[in-house]
């Protein structure tokens, strides 16, 4: 049986469509679901590919939904794919809530949240 042409041309476009080009957090400091110890005087969050800070940033909360201030989110040129995430002031012990948000370098829109805990 022959294979149809166009079916193939049409397989080899999905294959090749970038459909991981979205950024996707790769991992953050602190870690995803991890404890630290003491207050951090940051959070940074590594993605797929690099994103754009005017456009990306983080609502900070404690666990049980309060807001907490941090400062505004910015991207060394030498590692574009991570937001340095500043915090105002130390965050007491107890767990915390990342709701994140980005654009990457190809536009597109993507949002996602974690937890962390900050231990004495
Ligand atoms: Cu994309």
């Amino acid at each position: 049986m022959k294979f149809p042409r166009m079916a193939l041309a049409a397989a080899l476009f999905v294959l090749a469509s970038p459909v991981w080009a979205h950024a996707f957090l790769d991992h953050a400091v602190p870690s995803v679901g991890g404890a630290v110890s003491g207050s951090p005087g940051e959070l940074t969050l590594t993605f797929s590919e690099g994103v754009v800070p005017a456009f990306s940033g983080v609502a900070l909360t404690s666990a049980a939904g309060a807001s907490i201030p941090t400062g505004k989110a910015r991207v060394d040129p030498a590692t574009p794919a991570t937001l340095h995430v500043p915090l105002g002031g130390k965050l007491a012990p107890g767990t915390y809530v990342v709701n994140w948000h980005v654009v990457s370098d190809d536009t597109h829109r993507t949002s996602g949240s974690y937890k962390f805990t900050v231990s004495p």
